[in-house]
């Protein structure tokens, strides 16, 4: 299926570690090598071997307009005659940032970075910087980027102290990284208790891509509000993949809760590297050089991503129907994807919000890592790569949420549904 991409794959590992420059995409929990992508249009990726896809990552989120959207098209190649960067203030940023704080809630102020990791670094050390705390509170199964404060794994013991996840995450860092289960108030409550007064943050993604898709229960962010309010503890929304996909607003303003700052990373670039974070004027005032938490970037703002960025956050600001447009292809492609895994009678679980949702091949409800964890990954990754025969591109982890975009049309929808109708049965 794959002769190039087979060639440019043992090409590749001779100079970019395992093949790849992130490793989600060596296919490694899937199997098999992983497809060269030459170009993509729309719905569709097509690979160095001339096979087109339906794409449902859409570069982890980014896509959601559908590839090389010609609004975004149009405005960089305006920017490109005018040299690609400058190091110094462009009117395109302030127009960025202005326009970030009209669609996102918490926003007041917001500081442009060059990752969804960056944000996070950042947004962390601000809220330390704030608060004079040191510790923070995560979620196992959230992804914050890879950043030391988040490559934590619960560490032993009730009161779940940080044990680095990863070689290079040093003892020191993982202490001040404190864990709890998604989903798990009673755990949060214990862990401030057990740490009063040296929380800075608590932060999480509002609703899970990284664990597969997992949605807060009823409640869940409504009472990590509070405790932040109660315990005066900045509550962190890292909207890296949410925001401005499940609504203008992100998931702050689909469930209604407010966090204190957000993080913003993938479709605010366009598919350029763009991320940001923001929040309070009276937080984000901490930031240098208004304040003294110091942070920068040499491209944070450069014009090539601000216009594209710009040119996506435009067209959702001036098109806000395109949320009804994905819920509605949301519902109606996982409504059929559901009623196909009943038909034949398989126990699994789908889990799905808006453009976003993952098919689990559990029989348990996914609410946490514990629970996401019962699926049979072996068996998903079959039945990815039955579905890659037959020209549908899914995520290559079962633990990565599947992003639709609006450029799935009746036609596209009815590929993916047959694919996975003869997917399901081939695999059992
Ligand atoms: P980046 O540094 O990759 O731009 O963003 C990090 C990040 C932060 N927060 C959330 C909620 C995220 O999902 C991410 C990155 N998402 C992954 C997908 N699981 C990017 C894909 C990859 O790592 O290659």
């Amino acid at each position: 299926m794959g002769k190039k991409s087979a060639e440019l794959f043992s090409k590749a590992q001779k100079y970019i570690p395992g093949g790849v420059n992130s490793p989600v995409r060596a296919f490694k929990a899937v199997g098999g090598n992983p497809l060269f992508i030459e170009r993509a249009k729309g719905a569709y990726l097509y690979d160095v071997d001339g096979n087109e896809y339906i794409d449902m990552i859409n570069s982890w989120g980014p896509m959601i307009l559908g590839h090389a959207f010609g609004p975004v098209e149009k405005e960089v190649k305006k920017t490109l005659k005018n040299s690609f960067s400058f190091g110094a203030p462009t009117a395109l940023e302030v127009d960025m940032a202005k326009i970030i704080t009209e669609m996102v809630p918490s926003v007041e102020k917001v500081r442009m970075v060059n990752s969804g990791t960056e944000a996070t670094m950042s947004a962390i050390r601000v809220a330390r910087g704030y608060t004079g705390r040191d510790k923070i509170i995560k979620f196992e199964g959230c992804y914050h980027g890879h950043g030391d404060s988040f490559l934590i794994s619960a560490g032993s013991g009730a009161i779940t102290m940080g044990e680095p996840d990863s070689p290079g995450v040093t003892k020191g860092t993982a202490k001040d990284t404190l864990l709890a289960p998604y989903n798990d108030l009673d755990a949060v409550k214990k862990l401030v208790e057990a740490n009063k007064g040296e929380i800075a943050a608590i932060i999480l993604e509002p609703v899970v891509g990284n664990m597969g898709c997992v949605l807060p229960q009823f409640g869940y962010l409504e009472g990590l509000r509070k405790i932040c309010d109660d315990e005066k503890i900045v509550l962190i929304f890292d909207e890296v993949m949410t925001g401005f996909r499940l609504a203008a607003g992100g998931a702050q303003e689909r469930f209604g809760v407010t966090p204190d700052m957000t993080t913003l990373g993938k479709i605010i670039g366009g598919g350029m590297p763009v991320g940001a974070y923001g929040g309070k004027a009276e937080i984000m005032e901490f930031v240098s050089p208004a304040g003294p938490v110091y942070q920068a970037g040499t491209l944070s703002g450069n014009p090539m991503a601000m216009a594209a960025g710009y040119a996506m956050l435009k067209h959702i600001q001036e098109n806000p129907g395109i949320y009804q447009k994905l819920d509605e292809i949301g519902d109606e492609l996982v409504g059929e994807i559901e009623k196909a895994v009943k038909k034949l009678d398989l126990p699994y679980t789908i889990n799905h919000i808006g453009s976003m949702y993952s098919l689990f091949f559990t029989d348990k409800k996914v609410t946490d890592l514990e629970t996401a964890k019962t699926t049979n990954t072996e068996l998903f990754g079959k039945y990815f790569q039955a579905m890659l025969k037959k020209g549908v591109y899914l995520a290559p982890s079962q633990y990565e949420s599947l992003f639709l975009s609006v450029a799935l049309k009746p036609k596209q929808m009815k590929h993916i549904l047959k694919a996975h109708k003869e997917s399901l049965k081939e695999i059992h």
